[in-house]
């Protein structure tokens, strides 16, 4: 790359947020120091922007090392009160390292929970630290059942995967997108901008909020949430009214499909229609457009954090399979291309399930603070690559929880955020600026270097690292613990059978694998117990689940009660960001939108303030009166920090942590509040 006037060095690197896009990012350097980070105008996805939140972050805060934290820190005085003292990472390491003997000895390794997620989702940072953990033989918080495990579940019955989506670049030969129930906007910000306006098919938004991704689309379907399967049978119901059904394709790879017609057939359009919401002649339109294809579908995580989640998957995914919707180009389904291995990545490798018995326990994280109540379950919390306090749901017992003086909490983070705060040792972790890695994007079928650029930031490690040394400190001896990161990024292209190294891949920044558009299930091979796309399933009987998925809706909320959705905020990602001071003051205030009756019902004005309570909690949000929701659907996001809010609580802490019916996984987007004036409450006695 040509260096532009001024800079003595442009480096190519990848932003490795949780976020479908994994754009390609330019590292401008001036007298050896980074002066602008910003999109690469040739990267495929990024196309030299970023988006607003980590443009704005990343040449602010995240360098910042007045605002970073730079040394190990261990807590002095009461827990929680949030001082700290700094020491040496020889000292925070032994003592951790003798802490954990002390507590395998007498309480087994099993009583040292390990919650993680994807602050970052690059490969040795996000994965190596489970081989120390698989070692210890730690519980693990099944890292899933936050986001998406529902749907994972629910995919695995019916395809045998949830992890081999359809290949983006596919959109080139299909008639129709639908995207349901996730808002690119602000989740997937680039696809929002060019993926589908650059489409050739048409695209129908299912989401019951009129997002800006919807007033894009050619068609939006605004269905009550948790109403989605009602929605697919009745698509279905059209589909085989018209004789749209793909029987040769049924035939050829489908298993269960005379089990579940009779549904499909009974599934009457006016109940759908009056459960979700959507009028019978969308329902009709989308079905037939649908069918003709051939049609991408989009399936989202917003739709699955459901009480029902698991089955809405289930429901929605049949479409593709009925309508022969699959196994050709410009066919399929995707909800994460998650699967390493379709990159060539070796992930057994990374995280060494093999140094463990095998029988290291996971729990929920719907179940995280039961567990943290109870000291005979928990003597130990590692938290990395997550900020529970805040993304968690029980905030309230949460915070008491992790109060306990009997927990020893370890907290690994680039920022001091509320979980720090509640810890005993605070370890500063590297930014993905500062080590070399790899990212797989789990939408686009990229894989891209994230190469250094700068010095980490103080004292600060990659997270990788900080796990090598505790290894060591407990004497674990496994050649694993003693391999450094190039050689880790070494072993992983060289399995990969790509023709890479790591410093060719970060010449380039990114490459496609495979280089051609790929086509789902080409093969027609479906990792079920039958081979066969499985619309019954015997595995999901015996897991207590129905053997088909059922044509069903949620209540609506009782009386007086809106259900309230949470999903992202285009301003930050999860948690992330939520201490940039310039994000913040864009952001201002954290909101409640609000149908325009439902306001006027409540005697709530546009900018009002209002108390939004269940029985796990109650916050205070300012009004939005707002036509883009439907009538008893309230709307604000997730991911504001409890320091910045005057109540010192986010939208979590009206979260009671119910599990969706799959996976156990959260149903946060179920959650349902009363919605009042604060100055009627404020003017009580
Ligand atoms: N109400 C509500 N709550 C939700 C959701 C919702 O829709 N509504 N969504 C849920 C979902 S989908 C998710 S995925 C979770 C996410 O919840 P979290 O995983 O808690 O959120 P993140 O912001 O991803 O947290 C990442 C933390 O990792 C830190 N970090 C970044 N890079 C590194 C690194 O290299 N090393 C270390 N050690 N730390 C790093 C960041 O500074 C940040 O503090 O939230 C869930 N919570
Ligand atoms: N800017 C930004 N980007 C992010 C994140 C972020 O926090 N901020 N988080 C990242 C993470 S961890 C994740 S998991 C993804 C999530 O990104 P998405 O897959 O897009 O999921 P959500 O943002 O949870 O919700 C998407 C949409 O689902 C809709 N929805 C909610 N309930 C229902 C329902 O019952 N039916 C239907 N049809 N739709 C429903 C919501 O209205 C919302 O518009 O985004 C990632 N990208
Ligand atoms: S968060 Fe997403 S959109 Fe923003 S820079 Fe990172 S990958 Fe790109
Ligand atoms: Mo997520």
């Amino acid at each position: 790359m040509t260096p532009e006037s001024g800079a003595d060095e442009i480096l190519l690197t990848t932003c490795p947020r949780d976020c479908y896009d994994s754009c390609g990012i330019v590292v401008v350097k001036r007298g050896g120091v980074v002066s602008a980070v910003r999109g690469n105008p040739a990267h495929p996805v990024s196309r030299g922007t970023l988006c607003g939140k980590c443009s704005t972050a990343y040449n602010r805060e995240w360098r910042d090392p007045e605002r970073r934290l730079t040394q190990p820190l261990r807590r002095v005085a009461r827990k929680g009160g949030g001082t700290f003292e700094p020491v040496s990472w020889d000292a925070a390491i032994s003592e951790i390292a003798e802490s954990l003997q002390r507590i395998t000895d007498s309480h087994g390794a099993a009583s040292i929970l390990n919650a993680h997620y994807t602050g970052t989702i690059s490969l040795l940072a996000g994965i190596a630290p489970m081989r120390f953990f698989n070692r210890l033989g730690a519980t693990e918080i099944s890292p899933d059942t936050i986001c998406n495990m529902a749907g994972h579940v629910a995919l695995r019955y019916l395809y045998g995967t949830s992890l081999v989506g359809f290949d983006p670049r596919a959109a080139r030969d299909a008639e129709c997108i639908v995207v349901w129930g996730a808002n690119p906007h602000a989740s997937a910000p680039h696809a929002h901008d060019h993926w589908l306006p650059e489409a050739r098919g048409k695209v129908v938004v299912i989401d019951p909020v009129r997002t800006p991704t919807a007033v894009r689309a050619d068609i939006h379907l605004q269905p009550f949430p948790g109403s989605d399967a009602a929605l697919a049978f009745a698509l279905l119901h059209v589909i085989l009214r018209e004789g749209l059904v793909d029987d040769a394709f049924i035939a050829a790879h489908v298993e269960g499909w005379d089990e579940l017609r009779p549904s499909v057939a009974a599934c009457s359009l006016e109940w759908a229609s009056r459960s979700t919401g959507v009028p019978i002649a969308a329902i009709e339109e989308v079905a037939r457009l649908y069918a003709r294809g051939p049609s991408l579908l989009w399936l989202g995580q917003g739709l699955q954090r459901q009480t029902t989640g698991g089955n809405v998957i289930r429901a929605c995914a049949l479409l593709p399979a009925v309508t022969g919707n699959l196994c050709k180009p410009g066919a399929g389904f995707l909800y994460l291309n998650g699967s390493l291995k379709q990159r060539g990545m070796d992930e057994d490798y990374l995280s060494a399930p093999h140094l463990g018995s095998g029988q290291a326990p996971t729990i929920s994280h719907m179940d995280l603070v039961d567990a943290l109540e109870d000291p005979t379950r928990s003597r130990a919390l590692f938290v990395w690559n997550m900020n529970p306090l805040a993304s968690c749901p029980q905030q309230t017992r949460l915070r008491r929880a992790l109060e306990r003086e009997d927990l020893l909490t370890v907290a690994l983070d680039l920022f001091p955020t509320d979980t720090t705060q509640l810890a005993d040792y605070v370890l500063p972790a590297a930014s993905f600026l500062e080590f070399d890695d790899l990212v797989a994007s789990y939408f686009h079928l990229t894989l891209s270097a994230q190469t250094k650029v700068m010095e980490p930031i103080g004292d600060s490690l990659p997270n990788q690292e900080i796990f090598r040394r505790l290894a060591r400190a407990m004497n674990f001896t496994e050649g694993e613990f003693h391999e450094t990161d190039a050689d880790m990024l070494a072993t992983l292209l060289a399995r990969s059978g790509l023709p890479e190294t790591f410093a060719s891949l970060s010449a380039k920044g990114s490459i496609w694998v495979p280089t051609e558009t790929a086509v789902q299930f080409e093969n027609r091979v479906f990792d079920t117990p039958s081979g066969r796309i499985e619309f019954a399933s015997a595995r999901a009987a015996a897991d207590g689940l129905p053997r088909i998925p059922e044509c069903r809706s949620d209540p609506r909320p009782s009386s007086g009660n809106l259900r309230l959705l949470s999903p992202a905020d285009a301003w930050l990602l999860n948690t992330s960001f939520g201490n940039v001071s310039k994000i913040g003051k864009r952001l201002g205030k954290a909101t409640i939108a609000l149908n325009p009756l439902d306001a006027a019902e409540r005697h709530l004005e546009d900018g009002e303030a209002a108390v939004v309570r269940n029985d796990f909690g109650s916050l205070e949000l300012q009004v939005l009166v707002s036509a883009d929701l439907p009538r008893g659907v309230a709307l604000t996001h997730k991911g504001r920090w409890l320091g910045f809010d005057p109540a010192g609580a986010n939208v979590n802490v009206l979260n009671g942590g119910f599990k969706s019916d799959m996976g156990e996984s959260t149903a946060v987007h179920s959650v349902e509040v009363v919605v009042r004036r604060a100055s009627d409450l404020h003017a009580r006695p």
